[in-house]
C-alpha cells in the first residue's frame, strides 16, 4: 500500500502549501508506487527557515554533550531499524540490499562519531603575549543550515551533514533528493524520536528549482551543504555569495583505478568489479576508469570481461543479485548517450552497452554493466562523469604515464593503485591529484570517521566526515580574558 507523506515544518507534519504532490516509484519495477510526497515551493521553505531560526537560540544553549546524547539515541534507533530502513531504501532507489545495509550502517557510524564529538569540539588555549591575560579560541554554532542531498546514499549522506550540524548547535532545513524522499522522512522521524526538538529539524520535499533554489537564496540561512552535480554546485556557490553564506560542495568525480604490471591481478579484479559496478556505478566515488599497464592488459581484460559478464542484474531485494537498476530513466539515457559518444570517439565496446529488459527486469530502469576498451585520454568518456555502470579502460606503459593519465580530468575525488611496490605506492599517494587515494583497494568504501572530499572540480575545499566537518559547522570565537586589573596594550606595552 502506498502512503501519502508530508513535510515536517514548524514542529508539525504538513502538506505543501500548494497541496501538490509527486510520486515515488520503485526503479526496479515502476508499477510499484512507494508513496506520494509534497511538491513544495518557496513559501514552504520560508516557513521551514522561520521555524529553524526560532529554534536556534534554545538549541545552541543546550550543552554539546547533551546534544550528542540525542544523536547517539538516533544511532541506536537506526541500528534497531536497520533492515527495515535498508529494504525501503532498496525499494526507492534500487541498489542491492547488502549495499543499502551498508548505507544505513554508515549513518549509524556517523551518529556515534558525532555523539562523541559533542564531548570534544576542541578549541585552543594559547599563551598571551601579556602578563595576567588568558587567550583561547572556542567553537560556536553558525545558525541555520540548509542541507541538500542526493539519492545515491539516501541515509549516509544526510547523516554526514545533519548529525554534525546538530551536534555543533545549528538548526536544519533539509531538502532530500526527490528520488529518495522516504529514507529522508524516516531519518527525520528518527531524529524526533531520539529527542531533537521539533522546530530544530525541518524537511521540505520537492525539486531543485522549487525548493533547493529558495533555500540557497534565503537570507536567513547561514550555511549550505550540498552533494550533487558540478553544474548545480557552481550555481549554488554563485548564488550563496550574495549574502556570504558558507558553502560546502561535494561534486562530481571521474575516479580511476591504476593496475600496474606487478599487481595481484585477482585482487585488482575484485576491486574494479566492486568499484565500477557496485551501486550500479552511481557513486561519486565509483571507478569510472581503469588505467591498465600494457604488460597485463590482455590478460586482465579477459578476466574482467569474463567476470563482469557474470554479474546478475535484478531487483536488489532478491538474493544473488549483484547489480540493481539505475535510479530513473534520465540516468539510463545519460549512460546510453555516453556509450554512443564513446564508440563514436573510437572506444571499443567489449561488454554491455544496452538497457536491460529481460525477465523480471522488464519494468525497471536497468542497464547492462558496460566496458569501453582502448579509450584514450582525450576522449570524453575518459574525462567526463557518467554516473552509471560504465568503465572506460585506458592502456599505459609506465607508472609515470599512469599517474599523468589519472590526473587528466577536471575532477579529483577518489583514486586507487594496485601495485606490490611500496615506493610506487607512496609516490602515487604524493602525486595523484585526488582527495582520497586507496592502495590495493577500490575507489569506493570511505569510512565515516575519515575526511571525505575531493580536489579540483570535485568541490570547494571542504571535507565531510571525520573531524574536519566540525570545522565547517562552527565558527571560531577568539577570547581574551585580562585579569591584570589594568589596561594592557598589546604590541605596545610589552615592547
Ligand atoms: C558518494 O558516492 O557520494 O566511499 C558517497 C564510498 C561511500 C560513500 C560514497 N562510503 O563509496
Amino acid at each position: 500500500m502506498s502512503k501519502k507523506y508530508q513535510n515536517f515544518i514548524g514542529g508539525k507534519w504538513v502538506d505543501a502549501l500548494s497541496g501538490e504532490t509527486f510520486e515515488n516509484r520503485n526503479p526496479a519495477n515502476w508499477n510499484e508506487l512507494i508513496g506520494t510526497f509534497p511538491s513544495s515551493g518557496k513559501a514552504d521553505v520560508d516557513a521551514a527557515v522561520k521555524s529553524a531560526r526560532e529554534a536556534f537560540n534554545e538549541w545552541r544553549l543546550m550543552p554539546a554533550p547533551e546534544r550528542g546524547d540525542i544523536i547517539k539515541k538516533a544511532g541506536d534507533i537506526m541500528w534497531d531499524r536497520k533492515e527495515e530502513i535498508s529494504r525501503n531504501m532498496t525499494r526507492e532507489m534500487g541498489k542491492v540490499l547488502a549495499e543499502t545495509m551498508g548505507d544505513t550502517q554508515e549513518g549509524i557510524d556517523t551518529a556515534y562519531y558525532a555523539a562523541s564529538e559533542g564531548r570534544r569540539l576542541f578549541g585552543h588555549t594559547v599563551p598571551s603575549e601579556l602578563r595576567n591575560k588568558f587567550n583561547m579560541s572556542i567553537r560556536i554554532p553558525m545558525g541555520v543550515a540548509g542541507v541538500i542531498t542526493p539519492w545515491n546514499f539516501p541515509m549516509a549522506i544526510p547523516t554526514w551533514k545533519i548529525f554534525p550540524a546538530l551536534v555543533c548547535g545549528n538548526t536544519v532545513v533539509f531538502k532530500p533528493a526527490s528520488d529518495t524522499p522516504l529514507t529522508a522522512t524516516t531519518f527525520v522521524e528518527i531524529l524526533l524520536e531520539a529527542g531533537v526538538p521539533p522546530k530544530v529539524i525541518n524537511i521540505v520535499h520537492g525539486g531543485g528549482a522549487n525548493v533547493g533554489t529558495p533555500i540557497v537564496n534565503h537570507p536567513d540561512i547561514n550555511l549550505i551543504s550540498f552533494t550533487g552535480s558540478t553544474g548545480v554546485g557552481k550555481s549554488i556557490s554563485k548564488a550563496a555569495s550574495d549574502n556570504l553564506k558558507r558553502v560546502s560542495l561535494e561534486l562530481g568525480g571521474k575516479n580511476a583505478q591504476i593496475v600496474m604490471d606487478d599487481a595481484d591481478l585477482e585482487l585488482a579484479l575484485e576491486g574494479v568489479l566492486w568499484g565500477a559496478f557496485g551501486t550500479t556505478g552511481q557513486r561519486c566515488t565509483a571507478t569510472s576508469r581503469l588505467i591498465l599497464h600494457e604488460k597485463v592488459y590482455d590478460r586482465f581484460m579477459e578476466m574482467l570481461v569474463a567476470a563482469a559478464s557474470k554479474l546478475k542484474l535484478g531487483n536488489g531485494l532478491q538474493a544473488g543479485v549483484d547489480v540493481g537498476p539505475m535510479v530513473n530513466s534520465d540516468q539510463v539515457e545519460t549512460v546510453q548517450r555516453y556509450v554512443k559518444i564513446g564508440t563514436e570517439e573510437g572506444a571499443k565496446l567489449v561488454l554491455g552497452g544496452k538497457p536491460y529488459k529481460d525477465g523480471d527486469c522488464a519494468d525497471g530502469w536497468f542497464h547492462e554493466p558496460t566496458i569501453l576498451a582502448e579509450v584514450t585520454p582525450e576522449m570524453r568518456v575518459a574525462k567526463e562523469e557518467i554516473f552509471g555502470p560504465v568503465l572506460s579502460v585506458l592502456r599505459i606503459g609506465s607508472f609515470e604515464e599512469a599517474v599523468k593519465v589519472l590526473n587528466n580530468t577536471e575532477y579529483g575525488l577518489s583514486s586507487s593503485i594496485y601495485t606490490r611496490d611500496v615506493n610506487r605506492a607512496f609516490t602515487a599517494i604524493r602525486d595523484i591529484e585526488a582527495g582520497i587515494t586507496y592502495v590495493n583497494g577500490p575507489t569506493i568504501g570511505a569510512e565515516a570517521h575519515m575526511p571525505f572530499g575531493g580536489v579540483k572540480g570535485t568541490g570547494n575545499g571542504h571535507r565531510e566526515g571525520g573531524w574536519e566537518v566540525y570545522e565547517f559547522y562552527t565558527e571560531t570565537k577568539t577570547v581574551f580574558v585580562d585579569y591584570s586589573g589594568k589596561l594592557q596594550r598589546a604590541q605596545i606595552d610589552n615592547y
